[in-house]
C-alpha cells in the first residue's frame, strides 16, 4: 500500500512539474507583411512577441498565441506561416535533450554548463581559471573563464590587452551559450598545436562569460522556452503579478531612451532605474576592473547581424570607421566557413533603437570596442534553433572570434 501511495505521490509531482510549463500548442511564428505605417502600428498593438529584427514596412516575424492569430488574421494582410506548430518544436527538441553527444551536438543546461566550464580549467589548469562574478537575483553563481597563457602566473591586472565574450543576457538565446563554450574549449584544446592559437593567448588575455542571466536560462529550461527577460519579481500590478527586466535595455548609458519600454509587462521592459539588476551591474563590475579591456561581443540570437554602436541614436560614433573595418573582417571570417551571411551596421539604422543596450555602455563609459553579434537563423527556427546547427554557427563565430583577437593583439596597454 505505502509502495502505492509513494508512487502516486511520484506521478503527482511529475504531472504537477509539467503542468507548471507554460503550454505553446496552437502558437504558431508569422512572417507579415505590412505596407503602411498604420498597419505597423496595429499589427505592434495587437502582438506581443516580435521575434524579427525588421520592425520597419516590409516583413515581420511575430510568434502568436491562437487568440494573437485572430486578431492579426483580421487584418487580411499577406501572411507566410514559418513555423506551424511552437508547441510542437519545443516538445520535439526536448526528447534530443536526452541523447547523449558531445558537447556541441545537443544544448547545455546550466548545471552541464557550469561543469564544462570546471572541466576545462580541470584540464588546462596553465591556461584556464574560472572565476565566480557574483550572484543572480536568485542567487545562482554567474561564472566566467579567464584563459591566457601562464594564468596562475598572471597578475589580475595584466598588461596584456583583454578581450571578453558573453552570452545569454536574452534567456532563450540558448545558442549563445554553446557559442561561448566553444570559444573558450577551441582556445584552450588549439593551444600549443596552433600558432596563430598561441601566439594569441601568449599576448592576450580573453574572457568569457557564457551565461550572464543564470535566473531566466534556468526558466527556459524548466518552465517556458521563450522566456527573455530575467526574473525578477516586479510586484502585483493591473494585469497581475509581473517579472523581469530586459538586462539588454538595462545599462547605464543614454538609459531610459528609445526602443525600451517602461511597462514592466513588456519584453523590453528597462527596470526602474539604469544597472538596477544585479546581473548587469556585476558584468558591469568586471569590465570596469579590466584597465586593459580593449574588445568586447555580445553574442545574441537571431538574425545573422553584426552590429556596433550606437543603439540609442542614428549618429554615428567617431570611430566607426574601426567598427566598421573590422566588422566586415568578421563578416568576411564567417562567410569563409559555410558560406553564411551575416548583415554589419550599427544598431540603430541596421535594426532598431535600443537604449539601455551593453554596447553603448561598454563603448560610452569605457571607449572599448563593444559589437553584438545575432548568431543563426534568419527566421526559419528563430530561437528555437535545432541542435544540429549548434556547431556550424559556433565554427564560424570562432573565426570571427580570431579576427578580433588578431585587431586587439595591436592595441597596447601601458
Ligand atoms: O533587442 C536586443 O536586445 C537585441 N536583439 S534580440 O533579438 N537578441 O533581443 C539587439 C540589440 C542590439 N544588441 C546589443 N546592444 N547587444
Ligand atoms: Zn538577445
Amino acid at each position: 500500500m505505502k509502495k502505492w501511495i509513494g508512487l502516486f505521490g511520484l506521478l503527482m509531482l511529475f504531472v504537477c512539474a509539467q503542468a507548471q510549463k507554460s503550454d505553446y500548442s496552437g502558437w504558431q511564428v508569422w512572417r507579415v507583411t505590412v505596407k503602411t505605417k498604420a498597419q505597423l502600428d496595429t499589427l505592434l498593438k495587437k502582438v506581443q512577441d516580435v521575434w524579427s529584427h525588421e520592425v520597419g514596412l516590409g516583413d515581420i516575424d511575430v510568434c502568436l498565441s491562437p487568440k494573437e492569430q485572430a486578431m492579426v488574421r483580421s487584418m487580411r494582410l499577406p501572411i507566410r506561416v514559418l513555423i506551424s506548430d511552437v508547441g510542437a518544436v519545443i516538445q520535439s527538441q526536448e526528447s534530443d535533450f536526452q541523447i547523449q553527444g558531445d558537447l556541441f551536438s545537443q544544448y547545455q543546461n546550466y548545471d552541464q554548463v557550469i561543469l564544462a566550464m570546471r572541466n576545462l580549467q580541470r584540464q588546462y589548469p596553465n591556461l584556464v581559471e574560472m572565476f565566480l562574478i557574483g550572484t543572480s537575483t536568485a542567487g545562482r553563481p554567474i561564472y566566467g573563464l579567464r584563459i591566457t597563457r601562464g594564468v596562475r602566473q598572471q597578475r589580475l591586472y595584466s598588461n596584456r590587452p583583454a578581450v571578453l565574450f558573453n552570452g545569454c543576457q536574452h534567456a532563450r538565446e540558448w545558442v549563445t551559450v554553446s557559442t561561448n563554450l566553444y570559444i573558450a574549449y577551441q582556445l584552450a584544446g588549439l593551444y600549443g598545436s596552433n600558432t596563430q592559437i598561441t601566439d594569441l593567448l601568449g599576448r592576450l588575455e580573453v574572457y568569457i562569460v557564457p551565461v550572464v542571466n543564470p535566473d531566466g536560462y534556468v526558466f527556459t529550461w524548466t518552465n517556458n522556452r521563450l522566456w527573455r527577460k530575467n526574473r525578477r519579481y516586479l510586484g502585483n500590478f493591473q494585469n497581475g503579478p509581473a517579472y523581469g527586466v530586459d538586462l539588454n535595455r538595462n545599462w547605464g548609458y543614454e538609459w531610459g531612451g528609445q526602443g525600451s519600454s517602461n511597462n514592466v509587462y513588456s519584453e523590453t521592459y528597462r527596470g526602474p532605474s539604469p544597472m538596477s539588476e544585479v546581473e548587469t551591474r556585476r558584468l558591469a563590475q568586471l569590465m570596469a576592473s579590466l584597465p586593459n579591456l580593449r574588445a568586447h561581443i555580445d553574442f545574441h540570437s537571431y538574425s545573422q547581424l553584426i552590429l556596433w554602436p550606437w543603439s540609442y541614436t542614428s549618429t554615428l560614433t567617431v570611430s566607426d570607421p574601426t567598427f566598421s573595418a573590422v566588422g566586415n573582417q568578421m563578416r568576411l571570417a564567417i562567410e569563409g566557413v559555410h558560406g553564411m551571411n551575416y548583415t554589419p551596421g550599427p544598431v540603430y539604422t541596421t535594426i532598431y533603437p535600443a537604449a539601455g543596450a551593453i554596447l553603448d555602455w561598454v563603448y560610452g563609459v569605457h571607449r572599448v570596442l563593444s559589437f553584438c553579434i545575432e548568431l543563426r537563423d534568419e527566421g526559419q527556427f528563430g530561437f528555437l534553433l535545432p541542435a544540429d546547427q549548434i556547431r556550424p554557427t559556433a565554427e564560424e563565430n570562432f573565426a570571427a572570434v580570431l579576427e578580433l583577437l588578431e585587431w586587439t593583439k595591436g592595441r597596447f596597454v601601458f
